[in-house]
Formats: structure tokens, sequence, C-alpha cells
């Protein structure tokens, strides 16, 4: 019976060694909590690199790794510590992912990285074909593994490979200054359909590759000399039931079951009238416009006194690739910035700033979710934003504002939310206060339609919608070479 192969940089499950024994616990990450329960309900293999180096995997334990891996239907590609410096650290993370967020001035050309890269992108094909059998339907993920479709076809050309990009595609004005932009175009061209999450990220795409390969492009279709390539949107979703289900069992729960951070969420609420608490959750990165965010806080302190000691930003910043020397200078300004600002409005018995610099269990971010009124969330380029639809799938009486950067994919479908620009200091203020002042019926009425929405779209849907599309490429093909 065939399959669905998935790759994607990481496994959903991340392994890790604790006093000499293999802890195995879920990723976290828009990719690996998206994708997570298509992969649980289908029948599919998840290859990817499980989080740990050869070089820090004790050689007794490899066997175990992989046996972890295989109970979860996943299989474990070892990498080592120079692969994941070149091809992690170095091209994917401080070449790809700045140039593709319009922050040109972090992007690195370095031609060792360059050379990792495609040697680890070698490696993922590679293993890829030990693992597929004629009628397998390929599915690669996202910026880390752009060459993985054309090296499968170039020892696999009849299979069926789909290939989905997890973050925006720039401008042609902005791709055309990568150095290979020609060999990354041709390596996901060897994908049959080619997903983004949004229409003008495909439009970008599409330009780039009519422009720098001068291949036909007709409508959303580049015609090859032996293949056509689909290119099309498909805004990813969550799983809807799962944040709902979450959030109506979380408030099921006895006061005995409540988690100690519910209990000072609770106290915060309790002690002041009208208080209100603003979410903020990102991974710690500086396309999440995290530092702006901070600074849109103090301006709107600034200038609406009357709300200090009634609100506080609870705000969740998960560590991220720390190795990167702009992530570290990231965690130095924001620890700044909140130290400047508690420092600046904190009074005897209120702090402005609740911050976490940590991963928290999923238990804790629905606490977060369900508890918070506003959620701000205020990224400077975002792919899609799966926070911003979590916080709405979570809220179940319907109440709740979201504010949200019209960066973010996720902007494009959630019009009932507030919709700020994040340089914006002002108008994320002026949103802020609108938020703390809309009445409930408002909340409710926009909510609805927000809920509404996303339960359709879910992440099921979404696949659903990508897979289906992926198999017609097929037929397209056959047609293709009739002619
Ligand atoms: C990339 C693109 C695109 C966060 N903190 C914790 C935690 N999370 C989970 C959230 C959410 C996910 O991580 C974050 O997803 P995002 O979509 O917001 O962001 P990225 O990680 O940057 O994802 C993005 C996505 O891929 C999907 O295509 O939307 O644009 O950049 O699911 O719930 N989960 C747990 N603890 C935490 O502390 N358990």
């Amino acid at each position: 019976m065939s399959k669905t192969i998935i790759i994607s940089n990481r496994l959903p499950l991340q392994i890790s060694i604790e006093n000499d024994h293999l802890e195995v616990t879920p990723s976290v990450g828009g990719l690996a909590t998206g994708l997570k329960s298509f992969h649980k309900d289908g029948d599919s293999i998840w290859i990817g690199w499980p989080g740990l180096t050869e070089e820090e995997i004790p050689s007794g334990l490899k066997d175990e790794v992989q046996k972890k891996a295989k109970e979860e239907n996943c299989v474990a590609l070892h990498l080592t510590s120079d692969e994941i410096d070149g091809f992690y650290y170095g091209f994917s993370n401080r070449t790809i992912w700045p140039l593709f967020h319009y922050f040109m001035e972090y992007t690195e050309s370095d031609d060792d990285y360059w050379r990792y890269y495609k040697q680890v992108n070698q490696k993922y094909a590679d293993e890829i074909l030990n693992h597929y059998e004629e009628g397998d339907v390929i599915w690669v993920h996202d910026y880390q593994l752009l060459l993985v479709p054309n090296m499968i076809r170039e020892k696999a050309p009849d299979a069926i490979i789909g290939f989905f990009n997890h973050i925006p595609f720039p401008s042609y004005e902005v791709f055309r200054t990568l150095p290979w932009r020609d060999e990354v175009l041709k390596g996901v061209l060897g994908a049959d359909l080619i997903g983004f999450h949004t229409y003008d990220y495909e439009r970008h795409f599409l330009s780039s590759v009519s422009r720098i390969l001068r291949h036909q492009v007709d409508f959303n279709e580049i015609t090859l000399p032996d293949r056509i390539v689909k290119v099309d949107s498909f805004p990813m979703g969550i799983d809807y039931k799962k944040f709902e289900q979450a959030a109506l069992d979380h408030f099921e729960s006895t006061s005995a079951d409540q988690s100690e951070l519910q209990k000072r969420l609770d106290h915060h609420l309790k002690d002041t009238p009208d208080a209100k608490l603003i979410l903020s959750i990102d991974r710690l990165d500086y396309t999440k416009g995290i530092a702006h965010r901070i600074r849109a806080y103090e301006y709107f302190l600034d200038k609406n006194p009357e709300y200090i000691e009634k609100v506080r930003l609870v705000m969740l910043a998960v560590p991220s690739r720390s190795n990167v020397p702009q992530y570290r200078r990231l965690k130095r300004e924001v620890d700044e910035l909140v130290g400047r600002i508690n420092g600046k409005f904190s009074t005897v018995s209120w702090t402005p700033i609740w911050y976490f610099y940590r991963s928290m269990p999923f238990e804790n971010l629905i606490d977060l979710y369900t508890t918070c009124d506003i959620a701000l969330l205020t990224p400077i380029r975002d792919g899609m934003n799966l926070v911003a639809k979590e916080y709405i799938a979570t809220r179940t009486d319907k109440t709740g504002v979201l504010i949200l950067s019209e960066m973010a994919g996720a902007a494009h479908e959630m019009n009932e939310a507030l919709i700020i620009n994040p340089n914006n200091f002002e108008q994320i203020a002026a949103a802020m206060k609108t938020a703390f002042e809309m009445p409930r019926e408002e909340q409710i009425e926009r909510n609805t339609m927000l809920q509404k929405r996303l339960r359709r779209y879910s992440v099921e849907k979404w696949a659903e919608d990508f897979m289906k599309s992926l198999r017609g490429t097929k037929e397209n093909r056959d047609a293709f070479k009739s002619i």
C-alpha cells in the first residue's frame, strides 16, 4: 500500500539525553505542531533530525534513538555537529531565513554554508529514497530543504513530490540578491506542487521563476521542458478541536488541578478591579517584532497612565537558535527593554511585564490563551503565525481581542482582528485602547466569525487540500506526456 513520506528538518519529537537515558519530548514550533495531527491520523512516515548531533549520541544509544523515533512512525536522520553548524545555523538561518523575511542586512553569503546546505539536502534526499516505493507521495517541508525536491526527481523521475514553504517568499527584487538563486529555484522546481501560505508569496515565487529562470508561467503553472509545476496558496490552519477541547477541559478542572501559573494569573485579575492581561507568545526571533511590541507597550503606558497597575503584559519568549549572533543580541535587547520598562513603571504592588524566557508545557500555554484578555502579536514578517489562530480557538466563550500585525500571513484570513502595522506605535497603542474598551458583544461578534473560519480551515483541511491538489498533478503529468 502506498504511503506519504513527510520530510522536514526537525522531527516532531525532540530526543535528548538525561542521566544516560533518552528523553523524548514534543518539538515546539509551527511546522511540528501543525503537521503532527496529519501524521498521527494518516499512513505516513516522517523523516527528520531528532535534535542531537551524531557526536552527542553515545554509540550504544544510536539504535535506541531510531527505536524511539520508530514508535512514532518517524525515521531519525543523523547529522554531525559540523553539518548542523553549516547547514542549519549557517545557510538556513543566516542566509535564507533573514533574506526571506526581508532582513537583508542580516543575510550572509558564505560558500562553506552553501556547501553544507547542498551536502545535507542530499543526505535528506538519499534517506527519502531509501524509504520510497513506487506510488508513495513525498511531501517536503520548508526552507531548510529547498534543494531536496530536485535531488529526489533526479533519481526517481516519476515520484509525486510536493513542497510547502512555511515562511514568506520574498519579492523578486530581494530574492535576486541571493548568489545561489538559480540553484535554489531549480531545486524547488523538482516538485510537482509548490505551496505557500498566501497568494502574495506565491506571486513572488512565480515572478522570480519567470525572471530568473525565464520559464513560461501561465497563471499558476510553470512549464518545464518535461513537466508542468503547479504553484498555489494553502493557508495553514490549526488543530482546532484540540485547542477548543483543551480550553473546555481547562475550565472544567477544579482549583486543586490548577497550575501555579494559573493561580498567579488569577491572583492578578482578582486583586485589581478592571485588570487586563495582554498576551505575547513567540520564539525569540527578530522577525517576531518582540522589541517593537515592548516599545509600543511603553508608548501606550506613557500616553495612557490611567492603565498603570491595571494592565500587564505576559510575555513568553521561547529560546531559539541561540548559536546565531543576532538571536543572542535580540535576547540582550529584550532583557534590557523589559528591565528598563519594569524599572520605569513598576509600583510596590505591580510590574508591567511578566517575562518568561523558556518553553512551557502545552497546559500552561492553554492557561495563558484562556486567561489573557488580549493577544498582542506584532511580527515584522511572519509566514503565517499559528499563535494568533490558537488564541482565538481557545476563546470558548468568544470573548477576547486579537491585535495582529498586517505582516503576518494570518492577517489575510483574520480581518476581524485589530490589524496593525508593527512599526506604528501610535496605531498599536490606539488598538490596545480599543481592545480594552471593546464591548463584550463586539468581541463575541468578531470572534464568532473568526472561529467559524478557523474551524472550517483546520490543519486537517489544509493537509487534505494540499494532498488532493498534489495527487491531481499526476493526472496533469500524464496528460502532458501524451501531447
Ligand atoms: C513557522 C513560521 C508559520 C510556542 N511556544 C510554546 C509553544 N509554541 C507553539 C505554538 C505554535 C508554535 O509553537 C509557533 O508557531 P508560529 O506559527 O507562531 O511560529 P514559527 O515557529 O515561527 O513557525 C510561521 C509556521 O511555521 C507554520 O507554517 O505559521 O510563520 O515562522 O503552535 O503553540 N508550544 C509549547 N510551549 C511553548 O512554550 N508547548
